[in-house]
């Protein structure tokens, strides 16, 4: 057919290196961006059948997030602003490895286990933030990882969740945030600011494009914006999570409250150094507790009836598990590693609160429970004020929320509204309960894949004998705990532990990592 006659063509324009495999991995392809040219153009392709296959506008996005600016990263969004469906993550893994006379009949495999109808013409806007020779894509630019998101779903969803723009992006999460500040009385200037590094990537560009429409409620310094660093580099919430230490670039004076974006933006973490100069990080768990908590009172308030719940992985802090399950009596459940797990756990609930320790997360709220909340904002006349203050608020909440994915921008609007509201300073929220000290470390094999886990990647299965060294390990330490894990991201495999101390927490790490050699 002629279509493919032309695929064929273009793609030789596009070659794929010799030898070269890659894996459509947690979220999406990544590697040096000088080998993904090829993966560019097949995912542009697969775009298209995934398009046709669900009758809605697809996504794709070019970001190296987290990691150094030369390794980037390609993934596809689907139609609600979730991640590619699983079972397409291997058709994306196929098409980028097959070579180049092998492409069509990948094409085609595809198109019949889809029964995807070949003469169906290509709707009209089927890719966002994607330029190429086909001529069917409309390109958004550079725009954070969650904008993207969330425009792929205000297309799919004919505008209900908001305008499939940059602006419309805004005027949303800016006009919840102002509403609920407005429930916070008495803010000094002190209160309003904040210090934010946004690791050199497009977060601190979007961010000063918000600010716009901020109206005061809100003042942030922003470094790490682009003008003189590298992408992520001393800088971020990777580093800051991983080194537990501020990012370079920043003035950190004693009392700041300070965040770091990751390079695209769907990471959020906070810190700040007390008067002994002691640096304090305030993760992914303690934004879920803080989030969680705030939720959870303004649904007694409202007299609400919704099951509430946090979605964590391994990574999430021992001491953060216990204080939600036992003083907060929240359900706590554990995931894998990667977004869509906690995406899909969280959706479970009326209200899914998710984050990974490393600061990606977000709140998933069902139809029930969003119709609920609305429905009381709107009946004013027959609940007392408590109650109806409180259901706006949880309507502003709703409203300030990116509940496509894990979105820094919105995450910061939320946190600091909150405590706006509470009063709360970033020390207080700190207090509210003590990190187990902990050790990330990475280890270097020969194969990885050797390394099976299960139990949420919270125990391994093989190679027979593993578990049981863990396990003898663990023992020597208190109040201890670790894991092991193959990075999906990296040909590494993932150490953790953390114990009473932290050099108990740094010598369990270090006797784990022995045992998986
Ligand atoms: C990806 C995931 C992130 C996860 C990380 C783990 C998404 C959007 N991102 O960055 O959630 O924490 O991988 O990496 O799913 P690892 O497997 O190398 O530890
Ligand atoms: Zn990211």
């Amino acid at each position: 057919m002629a279509q493919f006659e032309e695929v064929s063509k273009q793609s030789s324009l596009h070659p794929k290196p010799a030898g070269l495999v890659l894996q459509y991995g947690t979220a999406g392809f990544r590697t040096n961006s000088k080998h993904l040219d090829h993966i560019m153009f097949r995912m542009g392709l697969l775009a298209v059948l995934r398009s046709k296959k669900t009758k809605a506008t697809i996504g794709i996005m070019v970001t190296a997030s987290h990691n150094p600016e030369e390794d980037n990263g390609v993934k596809l969004v689907d139609p609600m602003g979730e991640m590619l469906a699983a079972a397409w993550e291997s058709y994306a893994t196929m098409l980028a490895n097959a070579e180049q006379e092998e492409l069509i009949s990948a094409l085609n495999e595809i198109i019949e286990k889809e029964e995807i109808d070949k003469s169906q013409e290509a709707s009209e806007q089927q890719c966002q933030s994607f330029t190429s020779s086909f001529g069917w894509s409309s390109y958004y630019g550079l725009v954070t990882t969650p904008q993207l998101h969330y425009m792929v779903c205000c297309k799919n969803t004919q505008g209900k969740y908001g305008d499939a723009t940059v602006e419309g992006y805004y005027k949303k999460l800016c006009q919840a945030f102002t509403q609920l500040i407005g429930n916070a009385s008495n803010r000094t200037d002190d209160q309003k600011h904040l210090c934010v590094d946004g690791a050199n990537g497009i977060g601190a560009l979007k961010l000063r494009e918000m600010m716009t429409h901020l109206n005061k409620g809100l003042q942030v310094t922003i470094f790490n914006d682009g003008s003189k660093g590298k992408l992520n580099h001393q800088c971020g919430a990777d580093f800051v999570k991983v080194q537990q230490k501020p990012p370079t670039g920043i003035q950190v004076n004693p009392g700041d409250r300070c965040c770091s974006f990751d390079g695209d933006a769907d990471r959020i973490v906070y810190y700040f150094t007390d008067s002994q100069q002691v640096f304090h990080l305030l993760d992914g768990d303690k934004i879920a507790t803080l989030i969680s908590t705030f939720l959870k009172e303004l649904l007694i308030q409202a007299g609400l009836n919704l099951r509430i719940a946090v979605v964590q992985t391994a990574y999430a802090n021992g001491s953060s598990t216990h204080y939600l399950e036992n003083t907060m009596n929240v359900t706590v459940r554990c995931t894998k590693t990667g977004v869509k797990h906690l995406h899909h756990a969280a959706l479970e609930f009326d209200v899914g609160v998710y984050f990974e320790a490393n600061g990606h997360g977000t709140v998933l709220f069902s139809k029930a429970a969003e119709d609920q909340i609305q429905q009381l904002a709107q009946d004013s006349s027959s609940i007392d004020d408590e109650r109806k203050r409180a259901a706006l608020m949880l309507q502003s909440t709703v409203n300030v929320i990116n509940q496509t994915v894990g979105d820094a921008l919105s995450d910061m609007l939320l946190i600091e509204a909150i405590l706006a509201i509470k009063g709360m300073t970033v020390e207080q929220w700190d207090r509210i309960y003590t990190d187990l000290p902990n050790r990330q470390l990475k280890v270097k094999v020969s194969d990885r894949r050797v390394i099976d886990t299960t139990d949420a990647e919270r125990r391994a299965v093989s190679p027979a004998g593993l578990q049981d060294a863990i396990d003898g390990l663990v023992k020597n330490y208190r109040n201890a705990r670790s894991f092991v894990r193959p990075s999906g991201t990296e040909d590494v495999v993932r150490v953790y532990a953390e114990a009473d101390t932290q050099e108990s927490a740094d010598a369990l790490a270090h006797d784990v990592s022995l045992a998986v050699y």
